[in-house]
């Protein structure tokens, strides 16, 4: 799948979800994905509506909202059809397979009500995905395992990613892809064997041009590395876009949300060859 365009994998991919975003990133010209990390419903939705021109992805946090309220999803989803880009909530769930099924679909937030892709700590075992699945499945909904992670020191390697992609192959119709660093083609498939046919998304946090971490553990990478050297199709990318949100500057929002944009599809281009 390195080098097959998004285009052909769209046509191919039997997962909803991963079907519609790769159809976004075709259409749109865009595998930028932007996190939302921000505190308080103007904010938020006011970036979105700045980004929304330049991403395939939008990525929030619901929980660390200040003033959630049921017009923030709508507006939210209003923003999603104007602008035409999908929505993942970064829930990290990582409970048993009741607890999640209800951390999904109830509670404040309704996550699956809204939510075309969410994911899920691989830690529990298989009865996470089918706790999941037993409530995004039906809607259409799409899970990213993590696999890996972005920060220094982080537990989720070795076989531990190995077991969260045999995991992925065991649920293929509901787990689409993998938040990881690089592509997982081949990891844990003992004797290279049954690889062949899979398309797991990577989408990959920790993505800066102009800084290398953030002094709480982050470490970022360019889009170059992620897109082209370690194989992976979406790049997220937070506080490289929005800046201070509590000194919101409406153009540099713009103007990084297209400097990123431009560069993870050059990345893609060269990883392609066709530049
Ligand atoms: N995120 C990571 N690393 C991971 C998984 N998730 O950074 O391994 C998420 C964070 C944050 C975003 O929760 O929302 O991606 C990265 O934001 P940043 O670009 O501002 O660092």
């Amino acid at each position: 799948t390195k080098t097959k365009t998004y285009a052909q994998r769209a046509k191919d991919h039997p997962n909803t979800a991963a079907k519609q975003l790769l159809e976004t990133i075709d259409r749109k010209k865009s595998n930028l994905c932007v996190s939302v990390d921000v505190t308080r419903k103007a904010n938020f939705l006011a970036i979105i509506d700045l980004v929304g021109p330049f991403v395939c992805l939008v990525k929030t946090h619901i929980d660390i909202i200040e003033d959630f309220d049921h017009d923030l999803i709508e507006q939210l989803q209003v923003l999603s059809k104007k602008h035409d880009f999908l929505i993942f909530e970064d829930r990290k769930f990582a409970d048993i397979g009741n607890t999640v099924s209800l951390q999904y679909s109830s509670g404040v937030h309704k996550i699956a009500s809204w939510s075309h892709i969410t994911n899920a700590h691989p830690v529990p075992g298989p009865s996470i995905i089918t706790g999941l699945a037993s409530v995004g499945k039906s809607l259409g909904r799409g899970l990213l395992l993590l696999a890996e992670m972005s920060t220094k020191g982080s537990l989720a390697v070795g076989s531990y990613t190995e077991d969260a992609v045999k995991m992925a192959r065991a649920h293929k119709d509901f787990v689409m892809g993998f938040i990881a660093q690089q592509r997982m083609d081949g990891v844990g498939a003992e004797g290279g064997s049954g690889t062949e046919e899979e398309d797991f998304l990577i989408l990959t946090p920790g993505v800066g041009l102009d800084v290398k971490g953030d002094g709480m553990g982050q470490q970022y990478r360019t889009p170059r590395e992620v897109i082209v050297e370690s194989g992976c199709d979406v790049i997220i990318v937070g506080r490289g876009v929005y800046g201070n949100p509590n000194a919101l500057d409406v153009d540099g929002v713009r103007r990084q949300a297209e400097r990123y944009m431009k560069e993870g599809w050059k990345a893609y281009l060269e990883r392609i060859g066709e530049q």
